[in-house]
């Protein structure tokens, strides 16, 4: 500890000068730069801080950072999962071909797979990543089938604790998460199956659930109405919660807005297609049948455009909140406590699922 008498040049090892009093007036200091005031403020009124421009300040971030975005396909085989993620990348989520070549039929699903494309709009990047399942319900015995789902979706959990509770832990956890599930029903116009229940109920308890009725264009209007009806209803008498969750909605407006989803939207009717077509004198993604082209795009036709505007345009930033503050809470409590207050040792293999966080290769980015 140097003496306290000592000047302050001497300590940082800078010649001592003998200052007259007067110079030792401290200097006016510069005023911190405020950011301009928004136009429409009034400015009648003083003081102004400046706390509005906050909405400014993430947005910079949000652009320079970008943020990453996870939707996983889960349901029977067959019931065009993998057709519909084509769709996702191929409508104006990205206008880019996802990998499979127009004439290519796309294969049966054998393993998770995941896809991620960077998409960048008014300067925001994000990194949408869907991840692909093979489809269940052909095999003798069913039983258990949700169990590679569920094992996946923990597995991003565990990697993202680990990560979390590094000493020297990394600024910004990557983030492979599973912020929403598309749940594929077959279009049987009849009840669900238990399997399907059975595999929601599961489901539902440590992901977002969006229920959605596949290729809705093998069902009339009033089919639809109807099964739609009937699938809302069903949910709700074996207690599966689905996304938005009614226990999160934060005030009277989130309430209103979401009851009118899960009442009429919820689940979307959709079609999907990776083939362009000509329709007047646009091309369009759809399906042509000898009765005229199923526009995937076009309202009047199905309501895919409802569920990517729903998932994306509206409630994305929501999704990601649920899954970190409930499913992901819910999970490093758990987990946590299971290991008696301890966090997990990192980098080790997953010993919550008993699988190699490896066993899924990383997305593949296009
Ligand atoms: N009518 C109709 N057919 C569709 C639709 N989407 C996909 N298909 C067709 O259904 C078949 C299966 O599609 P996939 O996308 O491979 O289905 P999947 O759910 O990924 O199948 P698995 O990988 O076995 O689980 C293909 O012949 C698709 O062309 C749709 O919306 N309507
Ligand atoms: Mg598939």
């Amino acid at each position: 500890m140097p003496p306290l008498d000592q000047p302050l040049s001497v300590l940082k090892g800078v010649p001592t000068t003998i200052t007259a009093m007067s110079e030792l007036v401290p200097e006016p200091r510069q005023k911190p730069v405020v950011p301009m005031k928004p136009m429409g403020i009034n400015t009648s009124l003083l003081g102004y801080i400046g706390i509005d421009t906050i909405i400014e300040q993430m947005r910079k971030k949000t652009m320079k950072t970008g943020f990453d975005f996870n939707i996983m396909v889960v349901g029977q085989s067959g019931l065009g999962k993998s057709t519909l993620v084509n769709t996702l990348f191929k409508s104006q989520v990205s206008r880019k071909s996802s990998g499979w070549n127009r004439e290519e039929k796309i294969p049966k699903t054998v393993e998770i797979k995941a896809i991620g494309h960077v998409i960048e709009e008014g300067g925001v990047k994000m990194k949408l990543t869907v991840i692909d399942t093979p489809g269940f319900g052909d095999q003798i015995n069913n039983e258990n089938c949700w169990e590679p789902i569920e094992k996946y979706i923990n597995e991003q959990y565990e990697k993202f604790l680990k990560e979390e509770v590094n000493i020297a832990r990394k600024k910004r956890i990557p983030d492979t998460r599973v912020h929403c599930c598309l749940y594929f029903i077959s279009p049987t116009g009849h009840s669900l199956r238990p399997l399907d229940l059975e595999f929601m109920k599961h489901l539902s308890k440590v992901v977002n659930i969006i229920p959605v009725i596949a290729k809705a264009d093998t069902m009339t209007l009033e089919e639809k109405t109807e099964f739609k009806q009937r699938v809302r209803k069903e949910l709700e008498v074996n207690g599966i919660e689905f996304y938005p969750q009614k226990e999160f909605d934060e005030d009277l407006e989130d309430k209103t807005e979401n009851d009118k989803i899960r009442q009429e939207s919820m689940p979307f009717a959709v079609v999907g297609s990776d083939k362009e077509y000509q329709v007047n004198g646009k091309r369009v993604l759809g399906r042509k049948t000898p009765w005229g082209i199923i526009e995937v795009e076009n309202l009047n036709h199905c309501e895919f455009a409802l569920l990517r505007d729903f998932v994306i345009r509206t409630h994305l930033q929501d999704l990601k909140e649920v899954t970190h503050n409930i499913h992901y809470e819910t999970y490093r409590a758990k987990r946590l406590n299971d290991n008696g207050g301890l966090p997990p040792t990192p980098a080790t293999p997953d010993s919550a699922t008993g699988l190699s966080l490896q066993h899924v290769a990383p997305p593949r980015w296009e």
